[in-house]
């Protein structure tokens, strides 16, 4: 592959909902253009993007991967970017290194949840868009119906600039509105090839209609354009596609385009438009960079000659190669074996190996100019969402927002001794993939993991036994329960042994009192005449304290609570501070029953996001898990529900809450409050608690 300069590059995003064509469409383009020379396809596990093992087994993107379609002597970088939602980090990560974007949606489908979120994700870049509806050879697909629903549900500026000839089994053609020629395409077809032929009779009218509504779209971008075309002129083909050009780089204009990726109809057309019509690097805005260590900012064009700001936008580790880094330079340029510099962790890289990626094949580059895309393997201190420059230049360049996990679960080995592993494992793939997070809890004993869903987990826990062959399961996460008292009761601790030589006496008696819920615990010392020695006193606190991590209900962290040290006695000879930290918790565990201990469960401040048709389920369901709504209120096109739920009623919620409502509603829980847990759920955590302790002796 030749080297490109930044105007003949077009970065461009295929987004949209899961299964609507996308990863089909991108190895049809790379293929017709003549770059792949294979066409591969879905099914088989051979397309150009779907290459890892998991993608290959389950037959739907995981990873975001490139392509590049090198056509009309301009290279199209092709990201090829997940529809399922549980892996969206990696479609806002595809949308961020673009400068456009295809939106692509399904003949039979239409508008769906992915594609109403990868929309959200393009509106915030302002990235310039096309549509392409693809799978227009599928039964009951409807061309007319996915513009509608597109005008309605995402853009009312959406122009259609070709329409099919056939819908469904009889699609075997697509008439151009610039061109005013149809193309047919014969069964068989194996790269898009057609013949051109007139606007077919019975075509006349639709034609007519459409040719009239682009026209007007296009002149209602440009004044100027608009008074001529009012005024009786005609306008030529090539003027109104750069007048499309730059309205579509205002966001006033989305052309729509349709084909069906798989047989190859339409491509050519579509790699026509996206030179013709998206920007070049060099065509988008600037973006503004930090200087590393300081607190200025500098404004970065895609210029060879600015300094070198490049985003990793991925990090993907490959069996035998170790880590490949994806980047996208959006200044400056680099050559092959150039040093360049992590600044914020102080690293120096080697580009060894520049590359360009043509899905899992990778083809060694001498140099990428300023707004390209490129590959390297092996950097040593490099990760997602980093920034190289270089030393006497250290840039950083705005991160992009990863969405944040929306479940939890715990992971444990199946074999003892493999917990290094895992923890090692587990920090590997957070630096492959933002949006997987981890931690150790102690308090609950578990590993944690979190993520976007699901099937996201799922495929971290296959990669950790493919990658780093941990064998490991996700279980329930444990809840964080606490327990308090709710009356007062007093008694004595005593520590009393005579063994041979020297002995242990510590003797002591304590209050037990509530406090306010946040009061944590207080110690009060009010021994009087020397009862207890000053020496030992803190030793007693430290035995409350200790044994107060196992509360007498179900040996949860006792929590605001008063002790009083109000009387005691010792011993000349024998008392030491181990004897008095012993008499500390004796005494506790002796009060502690006494003064009406209660369990107390955390309870969650839940913001549920639903569109007003599943606000009844929503509300229902979270009522059904013990909730308590607080209100409702809009919010722009969603209600939002707020609600206090206790956490142990939350397992899974993400799950319960897609299938609700469809995949539209999204929700943030935060940790609100402790309370006392109605006594059914008390005897039955104390009841599993108890079995669980049980188990951890045997
Ligand atoms: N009939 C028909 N089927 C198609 C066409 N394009 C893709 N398909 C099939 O539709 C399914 C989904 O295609 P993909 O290309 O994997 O869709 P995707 O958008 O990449 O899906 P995700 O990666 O899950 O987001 C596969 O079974 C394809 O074989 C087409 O033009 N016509
Ligand atoms: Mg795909």
């Amino acid at each position: 592959m030749r080297v490109y300069k930044t105007p003949e590059i077009r970065n461009v995003a295929v987004v949209g909902h899961g299964a609507s064509g996308k990863t089909s469409l991108v190895d049809a383009l790379a293929f017709v253009a003549g770059t792949s020379k294979r066409h591969g396809s879905v099914k088989d596990g051979t397309a150009l993007t779907d290459y890892t093992a998991d993608e290959i087994e389950r037959k739907y993107s995981i990873n975001l991967a490139l392509a590049v379609a090198e056509w009309m002597d301009t290279k199209i970088n092709l990201i090829d970017t997940p529809g399922y939602l549980d892996f969206t980090g990696d479609t806002l990560a595809g949308v961020y290194a673009a400068d456009s974007a295809v939106v692509v949606l399904s003949a039979t489908a239409g508008v769906e949840v992915g594609t109403e979120k990868v929309w959200d994700y393009c509106e915030r870049r302002e990235l310039p868009r096309l549509f392409f509806v693809s799978l227009m050879d599928k039964e009951h697909a409807n061309f007319e119906r996915v513009f509608n629903q597109i005008k309605e549900q995402l853009t009312p500026k959406v122009i259609p600039v070709e329409i099919p000839v056939g819908e469904g089994p009889e699609f075997h053609g697509i008439i151009n509105l610039f061109s005013k020629k149809a193309h047919l395409y014969k069964k068989g077809t194996k790269a898009g090839e057609y013949e051109e032929v007139d606007v077919p009779e019975e075509y006349k009218d639709r034609f007519e209609k459409y040719s009239q509504e682009l026209i007007e779209s296009i002149a209602a971008t440009d004044d100027t354009l608009l008074e001529r075309y009012l005024g009786g002129e005609e306008i030529g083909r090539d003027e109104a596609i750069a007048a499309m050009k730059a309205g579509m780089a205002k966001n006033e204009i989305f052309p729509l385009f349709c084909g069906a990726a798989e047989l190859t109809y339409g491509t050519r057309a579509l790699l026509n438009k996206l030179v013709e019509l998206c920007p070049a690097p060099n065509e988008r805005p600037p973006v503004e960079a930090q200087k590393w260590g300081s607190a200025d900012r500098v404004t970065l064009t895609p210029d060879d000659s600015g300094p070198l700001a490049a985003q990793v936008f991925k990090t993907v580790s490959e069996p035998h190669v170790g880590d490949v880094t994806l980047f996208r330079i959006f200044s400056g340029h680099v050559k092959n074996g150039q040093d360049v510099w992590n600044a914020p962790r102080e690293a120096s890289e080697k580009l060894n190996h520049l590359c360009v990626a043509l899905g899992k094949e990778r083809s060694e580059i001498p140099e990428l100019h300023a707004g390209d895309i490129g590959v390297v393997a092996k950097l040593r201190d490099t990760h997602t969402n980093d920034t190289l420059s270089t030393k006497d230049k250290g840039l950083v360049l705005p991160k992009i927002p990863f969405p944040e996990p929306v479940i939890t679960v715990a992971v444990e080995v199946k074999q003892r001794g493999e917990e290094d592993k895992l923890s090692t494992g587990l920090h590997k793939l957070h630096e492959e993939d933002p949006t997987f997070h981890h931690e150790y809890n102690g308090e609950l004993a578990q590993t944690l993991i979190r993520g976007l869903g699901e099937r996201h987990l799922e495929i971290v826990v296959g990669r950790l036994a493919r990658k780093f062959g941990v064998h490991a399961q996700t279980t329930k996460p444990r809840v964080a329960y606490r327990e308090t008292f709710r009356g007062k009761s007093e008694g004595q601790g005593k520590h009393k042994k005579q063994t041979g030589g020297r002995g242990q006496y510590g003797d002591c008696w304590i209050r037990i009192a509530p406090l306010p819920r946040g009061s944590g615990v207080q110690f009060i010392d009010e021994i009087v005449g020397g009862v207890i020695p000053r020496q030992y006193i803190p030793a007693v606190e430290r035995g409350v304290v200790e044994a107060a991590h196992k509360g007498p209900v179900a040996g949860y962290p006792v929590v605001d609570f008063k002790v009083e040290l109000y009387d005691g006695s010792y011993h000349d000879v024998d008392s030491n501070e181990m004897s008095f930290k012993m008499a500390g918790i004796l005494a506790f565990r002796n009060v502690s029953p006494g003064a009406r201990p209660v369990l107390l469960e955390p309870i969650m401040d839940v913001e549920v996001w639903t569109p007003d048709d599943y606000q009844g389920s929503v509300m229902g369901d979270l009522s059904s898990r013990r909730g308590h709504i607080v209100g409702t209120e809009k919010d722009g096109r969603l209600t939002k529900v707020k609600a206090l739920v206790p956490e142990a009623e939350l397992d899974r919620y993400a799950t319960t809450l897609h299938s609700i409502t469809h995949g539209r509603g999204t929700y943030k829980m935060k940790f609100h409050v402790y309370q006392d847990a109605p006594p059914d759920v008390a005897a039955k955590v104390t009841e599993a608690r108890k079995k669980e302790l049980e188990e951890a002796k045997a």
